[in-house]
């Protein structure tokens, strides 16, 4: 850090803005593509000046950056945060430092909610409450609605926002079917060798398993092998329903193999509307607290040939 602080001190364009951002790691496809769609947007010549942590999944390594960031006197922080509680104490430092801090992606739990001045985040909520009733539709039109459908779920960082969101939704759904039985959650961290990992346990454990519920694509990329070396199928057709989050062009490709049934997008390309939340910021603007991205979600009776071709990420 003492590089960065230099430079900050030294050869920073006084015309800049300093933005530090501190961010989750890059535990998956959406993660990467989240990353850049950040480092496209705060660039120079959008009058950005950007310091960039990776945490590599670890609160404690945020919480130093942001430290850090402010003992560089940063204009901005930026924190994408792992998990929503234990902020109060660095957020406060912020707050007293006069450093405005904008949440991305994920949420926060805290006590005061003037720590962060506003949030670019997705409704994880209403992804999970999504999943759900696509599983719905689906059970119904294939004359399964009454029928005892055994669920598994695999889930994302334990505490994270994506994580707590995406399983409240769906269980909130699931409770209203007596008929769904969601015969265990297991943590996969999401990443893929987690996922394996945990689907692998979850195929031991059981040998009823109707449908996945897979809180991110690279979990369910594992899961997909784990099913395969098992002998096992899933997707339309397949032995398991497979449900999974984020839509990364990979799934979207697994899915025109026939590997996933319906995957509920998490739009990574936050970055825009974060530069222009700053630059709302400096020009003194109130900007709303919570600013939703817009997501939609994608099955197999779409074109996912034309979906795939124009896909981003
Ligand atoms: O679903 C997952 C990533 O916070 C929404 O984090 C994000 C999640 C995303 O690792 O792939």
């Amino acid at each position: 850090y003492t590089s960065a602080i230099s430079q900050t001190e030294t050869e920073i364009d006084e015309n800049l803005i300093v933005v530090g951002v501190s961010q989750v790691g890059a535990e998956s496809d959406w993660r990467i593509a989240q990353t850049n769609s950040i480092k496209e947007s705060l660039t120079a010549e959008n009058g950005f000046y950007m310091i960039f942590d990776n945490a590599q999944q670890k609160q404690e390594n945020q919480i130093k950056a942001i430290r850090n960031f402010i003992l560089q006197e940063v204009d901005y922080i930026v924190l994408d945060p792992i998990v929503m509680s234990g902020w109060d104490n660095v957020l406060q430092n912020a707050k007293e430092a006069e450093i405005p801090v904008i949440l991305v992606d994920r949420d926060v739990e805290v006590d005061d909610d003037s720590l962060y001045v506003t949030s670019v985040v997705t409704d994880m909520v209403a992804e999970g409450r999504n999943a759900g009733y696509w599983l719905e539709d689906y059970l119904e039109k294939q004359g399964r609605e009454d029928e005892d459908i055994q669920i598994v779920m695999l889930l994302g960082t334990e505490g994270a926002s994506a994580q707590i969101g995406r399983t409240k939704g769906f269980t909130e759904i699931a409770g209203q079917h007596e008929n769904w039985k969601i015969l265990e959650q297991l943590d996969g961290d999401f990443t893929q060798a987690k996922g394996r990992e945990s689907m692998e346990t979850l195929l031991k454990k059981y040998d009823d398993i109707d449908v996945v519920i897979s809180e991110n694509d690279n979990m369910t990329f594992g899961a997909i092998d784990a099913i395969q070396d098992a002998g096992r199928s899933c997707g339309p057709g397949g032995d398991m329903i497979m449900i999974s989050f984020d839509a990364v062009r990979a799934a979207l490709e697994a899915m025109q193999a026939g590997e996933i049934n319906a995957d509920f997008e998490c739009n990574p390309l936050q970055g825009p509307k974060l530069a222009e939340t700053i630059k709302r910021l400096e020009n003194g603007e109130e900007v709303e607290k919570v600013q939703y991205i817009e997501e939609t979600y994608f099955d197999t009776t779409m074109d996912l040939e034309t979906l795939i071709r124009g896909r981003a990420y």
